[in-house]
Order: C-alpha cells, then structure tokens, then sequence
C-alpha cells in the first residue's frame, strides 16, 4: 500500500491526479499535514536572516479580516475520495488504519487530513544549506553569510 505524506500548499499545487486515482481505481493513502502555509520555505526564508513574507497565511496580505481555509476533507472527498479527517494526534493512527483498509476495499484514494504546526518538529538534525546573499541591509542576512562561510571553511577543512 502506497502512503504519501504531503503539505496543504503541495496539496494546493497539485490536486487533480487525486480524481483520477479515484476514477481509474487506484487506492492509495495520503496523509496531508494542514500547517497554514508553506512552513519548510518560511523556514529557510526566516532561517537565514530573512523576514516572513508570503509563505505562511500569517505573513500574506488579505482584504478579509477572516481570509478562508480550505476544507481539504472537503475537497478531496469531492474529488471521489475517502476521506479521514483527524482532529487531534490521538486520532491519527486510527484514522490511518482505517484509511489503509478502505483504500483497498474501495479501490479510491483514502485522504486523512491533519492539522500540524508550522515550525516545531521532533529533533532530527535536518539541515539543508541556502544561499545568503552577500550584500544586505539586515544585521540577521549579514550574520547568517558569515555563518555560512565559516560553515563552508569548516567543511573544506574537513574534506581535505
Ligand atoms: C510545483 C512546485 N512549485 C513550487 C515548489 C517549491 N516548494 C517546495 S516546498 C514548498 C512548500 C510546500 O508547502 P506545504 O506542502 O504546505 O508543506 P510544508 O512545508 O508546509 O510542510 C514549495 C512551494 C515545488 N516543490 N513544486
Ligand atoms: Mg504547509
């Protein structure tokens, strides 16, 4: 059994295949982790120096005091899937069990739906390097250049 594990801004990106897995009969299961915006890119935006802009609903401007979300339960379900939506993380291994079984009775696609933070995360020591510009009126960008070409010094020490 196939499991995808995906955000709501991929989800948003690219959803229709989801109508066609139904409509060919292919079950699988996905997994969207609902976190308000694109959390991994506000991380390497914010990360390195850099103000919130855009990626996060919080840091996009709208003309609604209260802007909408999407009910991706919703969506998916008009899309011809199952769908397991999860209110809290004691929820969620029940609901994937579940999601497992139907995507193989029903022979569609079994979203469940979850909302996650934005920013924390188990420690797994991820680290993924961007570019810094060299040149920037931010104390935080100049202070992340010099880290990364103390890191890249560090590295080339290392290597050779
Ligand atoms: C078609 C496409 N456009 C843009 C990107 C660049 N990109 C990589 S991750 C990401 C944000 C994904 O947000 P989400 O799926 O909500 O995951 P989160 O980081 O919030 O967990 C974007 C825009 C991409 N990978 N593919
Ligand atoms: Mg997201």
């Amino acid at each position: 059994m196939v499991t995808t594990l995906l955000g709501d801004g991929s989800y948003l990106m690219l959803n229709s295949e989801l109508f066609s897995a139904a409509f060919a009969g292919h079950g699988f299961v996905a997994v969207v982790c609902d976190n308000d915006g694109y959390a991994v890119i506000h991380r390497l935006q914010t990360g390195q120096g850099g103000a919130g802009f855009n990626n996060l609903y919080s840091d996009c401007r709208s003309d609604h005091a209260e802007p909408p979300r999407t009910d991706f339960a919703g969506h998916a379900a008009a899309l011809g899937c199952a769908v397991f939506p999860v209110d809290s993380l004691a929820g969620l291994e029940g609901a994937y069990r579940k999601a497992r079984e139907v995507a193989v009775s029903e022979r569609r696609p079994a979203v469940v739906v979850i909302r996650t933070h934005p920013s924390s995360w188990t420690e797994a020591g991820a680290w993924w390097e961007v570019g810094v510009p060299e040149v920037s009126h931010r104390a935080g960008i100049a202070q992340a250049r010099e880290e990364v070409l103390e890191g890249k010094a560090k590295q080339v020490r290392y290597l050779s």
